[in-house]
């Protein structure tokens, strides 16, 4: 999809992208190239952020989209993520991104995470990205379309590769024997929980289209 706006003239093949988070927005954008609606970032109308109040991605995911529809009037999509550790019952799950604590950097995050996982051994460190999409045709759309993405692999005891964002420095990935973080950016969009959310999303958006 194209990211530039043109002055925002053609507002109606638009979708508000319901994020502020530099990584996602990259890569939902290049993985949505080939589409032909525009995807433009809440923040160039200027969209409030909402608190993530919700107990699941789903609910997260829901109040992100209509928040940004009601700021903007347009459709929004919206992307709710994480990485799930067996070893921690689950954790960081849905907390993810304030794992450190709320308005923590990614770097926290992970060191944090790094830290709790210290004496878990090997064969105990799996864990798994999910990412949720929701796409509402307005605020109150009553049936927004809601998929999932997994991404399974394994946590790594320290930090490998420059690519990528959030905790794909100690993600391992068993298919690629990397981290996330070392693998091209491309290769990354053809296997992570968020494109496999983003194939999902483009079968059920092109049938609402017609
Ligand atoms: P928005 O709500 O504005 O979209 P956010 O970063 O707050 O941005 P989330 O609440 O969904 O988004 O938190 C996602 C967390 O999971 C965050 O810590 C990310 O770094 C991490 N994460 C999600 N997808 C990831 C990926 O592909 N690679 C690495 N980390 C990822």
């Amino acid at each position: 999809m194209v990211l530039s706006n043109n002055g925002h003239r053609n507002l109606e093949r638009s979708i508000v992208l319901a994020s502020n988070n530099p990584g996602k927005i990259r890569e939902i954008n290049a993985l949505l190239a080939a589409q032909t609606v525009k995807v433009l970032p809440q923040e160039e109308f200027g969209v409030p952020e909402v608190e993530e109040t919700g107990l699941s991605f789903v609910e997260n995911a829901l109040i992100k989209a209509r928040n940004a529809s009601l700021h903007t009037g347009l459709p929004a999509l919206a992307d709710d993520s994480g990485i799930e550790v067996d070893a921690l019952g689950g954790e960081p799950g849905i907390y993810s991104a304030r794992y450190a604590g709320v308005g923590a950097t990614d770097e926290a995050n992970l060191l944090k995470l790094l830290e709790d996982m210290a004496e878990v051994p090997e064969a105990k460190r799996q864990a798994r990205f999910q990412c949720i999409l929701v796409y509402m045709k307005h605020a109150k759309d009553p049936t927004p379309i809601i998929c999932q993405g997994t991404w399974e692999g394994r946590l790594l005891t320290k930090s490998a590769g420059k690519h990528g964002f959030g905790y794909d420095p100690i993600f391992w990935v068993p298919t690629h024997h990397c981290a996330s973080a070392e693998l091209d950016p491309e290769v990354k969009n053809q296997l992570s929980h968020r494109r496999q959310a983003l194939d999902k999303f483009v079968t059920a958006f092109s049938a609402i289209k017609g």
